[in-house]
């Protein structure tokens, strides 16, 4: 029997994703969240020429890009921040106070658009449930599709990695999954503190660190993860965050 177009279509899909997803079985690096530091830590990478996935638990990758403050779906950067844009077909406008403005739903088109075009694989709907670790390194993330790990009794998958980033934000998702078991400073904060936006722009890129053999962190998960202050509803210090990440990993890849 001839395949119908509906199949045609179906078997199109099926032969992308299938090639997609076997290139991201094993990659220098694997961010969890697809949030700002995460995508341009991601973007930084594969523009270094890292071979680089981007697991997103959600639909829509952006994480809290998209809402910008209170849903108000504007963006605000710092002059010192502005650097954090370069690469990203976006153009701030001047607000006063060396404040700068974006619109929300550019913005995280943008780096979305920008991190696919050079070479990053992202895996929507993919939820990290979980840590590979073996002799004391961690190698991998535990994955299984949004939804269905948490509600059925399916197997995940795995993803092997060099470098594994957790950029899932307030969840700081992997760093928990560790310190449940003992493996990281189980007294480490347990959560953020209160706000501070000017403490919180700094502590955000100087925090970002190997936190485990092969585990590394940055974006609101240094917060959460080391009881640095809660952001004020601004976007620089995250998107460096993402990039002093990218290159602290890669200067650790070089060094083997
Ligand atoms: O929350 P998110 O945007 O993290 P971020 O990059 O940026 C924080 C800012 O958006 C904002 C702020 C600005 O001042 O403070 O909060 O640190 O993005 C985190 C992404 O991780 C996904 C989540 O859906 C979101 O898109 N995520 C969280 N847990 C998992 C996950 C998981 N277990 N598996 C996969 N994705």
């Amino acid at each position: 029997m001839p395949a119908s177009y509906e199949t045609r279509i179906t078997r199109a899909i099926l032969d992308a994703y299938h090639e997609k997803f076997v290139r991201s079985l094993v990659s220098d690096v694997l961010i969890v969240g697809a949030g700002p530091s995460g995508l341009r830590a991601a973007l930084d990478l594969a523009l270094k020429g890292r071979k680089v996935t981007l697991l997103e638990k959600r639909l829509s990758p952006g994480g809290g890009i998209w809402g910008g403050a209170m849903a108000m779906n504007e963006v605000v950067i710092q002059d010192e921040a502005l650097s954090a844009l370069d690469g990203i077909d976006v153009t701030p406008r001047p607000a006063g106070s060396g404040l700068h403005v974006l619109d929300a739903m550019g913005l995280a088109s943008a780096l979305c658009a920008k991190a696919v075009q050079s070479g990053v694989v992202v895996l929507n709907l993919i939820l990290a449930e979980d840590l590979c670790v073996h002799d004391g390194r961690v190698g991998g993330v535990v994955a299984n599709r949004t939804g269905v790990g948490e509600r059925l009794p399916v197997d995940p998958v795995s993803f092997q990695a060099s470098a594994v980033l957790d950029a899932t934000g307030h969840e700081a998702a992997l760093v928990h999954m560790l310190r449940r078991r003992g493996l990281l400073d189980r007294d480490g904060p347990p959560s953020e503190g209160p706000m501070d936006a000017v403490a919180g722009e700094e502590s955000v890129v100087a925090g970002v660190a190997e936190v485990y053999p092969g585990l590394w962190i940055s974006g609101m998960c240094v917060q959460v993860s080391q009881g640095g202050p809660r952001m004020g509803p601004i976007f620089g210090g995250m998107l460096l965050s993402g990039r002093r990440a990218a290159d602290l990993i890669d200067r650790a890849l070089v060094a083997g």
